[in-house]
């Protein structure tokens, strides 16, 4: 598998600085990185790795894409360490932990997702029960927990001790600089099968501080998470707020069935969002996407944005493009 880095100016090295030094014009498009080898699983941050290669095993033993999906995000739901994903994660305002939590099947273009839910070990889990056992497509706060609890999962409650400050929530302005007060981070997954379906999953406790019922992008379809089994799949990682009013990941998957490779795809969405955000590029969204060849690709706007590729005998934590210029073609 090539999976040699590629630096943001590799991709802009023809770039032409344009106007009040705002816009910058790429001669050629960014090529993505191809796996060449399924099945392939990507996913937001490094410790997507061992969730990868856990996906991966799932495979091996048998298992489906969506139990790659589901089994691949437990790892990370059930780390006491994380402090971003699952029970362990950050408090809203209330002291109180909430996550949400989707996922979607390319084949038959499935999808359920769970919201505000609490005390639930493995939001991922219900959210595909959603999926899978209702005639609904998402389930939230007490009604979701108490679907899960009914389907049997497992139950526990957060240590509500870690209480986060509410000033905590991002300000305009210090997201893409400061990134060491990052008070989120999700796990974003896609799998591509050896047959060529894809399935995705998100699951967060989404931004520390939020307000109480605050709901971010990773649950909703097409904002944190989208997978369309005929072109490829795009999740993301960020403040939710600014994913969701672009439905950027569905964006991503457009962009693809337009010709865009995964890589272009993501750092195309970004222009677009950013050329027409009044917060330019200070909006701390970040994208990950693979299409049906095999091909794969990530950009985002925070420098700290890193990525995991696994591919049988291969797993590694990768650098994403950081999208640091707005694009002069950013309308298209
Ligand atoms: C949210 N997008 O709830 C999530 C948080 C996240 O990196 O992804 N942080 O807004």
């Amino acid at each position: 598998m090539n999976l040699s880095r590629r630096s943001f100016l590799d991709c802009t090295a023809l770039g032409i600085l344009t106007g009040a030094g705002l816009t910058i014009k790429s001669a050629a498009e960014p090529a993505s990185r191809a796996a060449n080898k399924t099945p392939l699983v990507i996913s937001t941050w490094p410790f997507g790795k061992p969730a990868n290669e856990e996906a991966l095993a799932v495979l091996k033993r048998g298992g489906s894409i969506l139990d790659a999906v589901e089994q691949g995000i437990w790892v990370v739901e059930s780390d006491p360490n994380n402090h971003s994903v699952g029970l362990a994660g950050k408090p809203n305002s209330a002291g109180v932990v909430q996550l949400d939590a989707c996922i979607m099947h390319g084949p038959g273009h499935r999808g359920g997702s769970v919201a505000a839910l609490e005390g639930i070990r493995h939001p991922i889990s219900a959210a595909r029960r959603v999926m899978e056992k209702t005639a609904h497509g998402m389930l939230v706060g007490e009604g979701a927990r108490l679907f899960a609890v009914e389907q049997g999962l497992e139950t526990a409650s957060a240590d509500q001790t870690k209480k986060h400050e509410a000033s905590s929530v991002p300000q305009p302005g210090t997201n893409r600089t400061d990134d060491k007060k990052r008070n989120h981070d999700t796990i974003a997954m896609l799998v591509l099968g050896s047959d060529g379906n894809i399935a995705g999953g998100c699951s967060t406790s989404g931004l520390g501080g939020k307000m109480p019922g605050r709901v971010g992008d990773s649950p909703i379809l097409g904002s944190g998470l989208y997978v369309d089994n005929e072109i490829g799949a795009a999740g993301a990682t960020g403040i939710g707020e600014n994913v969701m009013r672009y439905c950027a990941s569905f964006m991503i998957v457009e962009l693809m069935r337009q010709g865009l490779d995964p890589q272009a795809a993501c750092e195309r969405a970004i222009q677009r969002i950013a050329a027409q955000d009044p917060k330019g590029l200070n909006l701390s969204i970040n994208f990950i996407a693979l299409d049906k060849q095999g091909r794969f690709g990530a950009a985002g706007t925070d420098e700290g944005f890193k990525y995991s590729i696994a591919t049988p005998g291969d797993s590694e934590v990768a650098d994403p493009v950081v999208v640091t210029r707005i694009e002069k073609a950013a309308g298209r």
